[in-house]
């Protein structure tokens, strides 16, 4: 499986060692809580690195000034913030996760499959159509819930009714901790209504089925 997720990255942390009048780690999503897991020595022995896109054969791992693919590891996955060993990729540290979406690996019923980490917000996204199930929503808000992530509800292609409240109300029944979105995903309102989840340092996903908006409101977002 190919999870390539660099595309959605700012342009500058994709350019990374290209440009220097800014912080690339801060765009690849740094923060205080991983910055306080390592010592000074620590940063300029092993340099932090971000993995970006996870291949079968290696994972794709930014920092700053640094573009380089290491050994694939069952035990690090796409977000994960690791400490690059240069003599010692393969032993580099990985730093403690802000969230952690993981699974029962597929014929296995003791083994973990990490899925994605450190995502701040996950966007449950969902059509005012035959998409819309409430108990998928659940299973989605279950599944943030459990991985440390905040969710948020939203509700895509509000244009195609004349009146879309029913939807909204249906999927505020599945739980009053989570904000409830509506919008027509191809106009502005990705950016008006979402970019309080999407500021800089901060790492979003999108969750959904297939055809319900997310590369749309992806695309918007950027
Ligand atoms: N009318 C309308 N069409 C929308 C809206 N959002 C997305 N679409 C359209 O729905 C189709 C599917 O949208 P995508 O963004 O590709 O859906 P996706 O969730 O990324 O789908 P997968 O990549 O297959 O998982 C496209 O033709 C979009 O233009 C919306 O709010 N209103
Ligand atoms: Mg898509």
């Amino acid at each position: 499986m190919i999870r390539d997720y660099s595309d959605f990255l700012p342009l500058r942390a994709r350019n990374a060692g290209r440009h220097s009048d800014f912080n690339p780690l801060q765009a690849l999503g740094w923060q205080p809580f991983f910055a306080q897991q390592i010592s000074v020595e620590d940063l300029s022995v092993t340099p932090p690195v971000r993995i970006v896109e996870v291949h079968r054969n290696g994972l794709h791992a930014l920092g700053d000034g640094i573009d380089t693919i290491l050994p694939p590891r069952a035990d690090v996955t796409l977000g994960d913030w690791l400490m690059l060993d240069p003599l010692r990729p393969r032993s580099s540290r990985v730093l403690e996760r802000t969230s952690l979406i993981k699974r029962p690996a597929p014929g296995t019923d003791w083994q973990e499959q990490l899925i994605a980490a450190n995502i701040d917000t996950a966007f449950i996204v969902t059509s005012c159509n035959q998409d819309f199930k409430v108990a998928r929503l659940e299973r989605y808000a279950a599944l943030t819930f459990e991985a440390g992530i905040t969710p948020v509800i939203v509700v895509t292609k509000t244009d195609l009714l004349t009146d879309s409240q029913s939807y909204i109300d249906s999927a505020r029944t599945v739980s009053d901790m989570i904000d409830v979105v509506a919008l027509y995903a191809r106009g502005d309102a990705p950016r008006t209504k979402l970019t309080s989840w999407c500021r800089p340092g901060k790492t979003v996903a999108f969750l959904g089925s297939s055809g319900v908006g997310k590369s749309t409101l992806a695309n918007a977002l950027l």
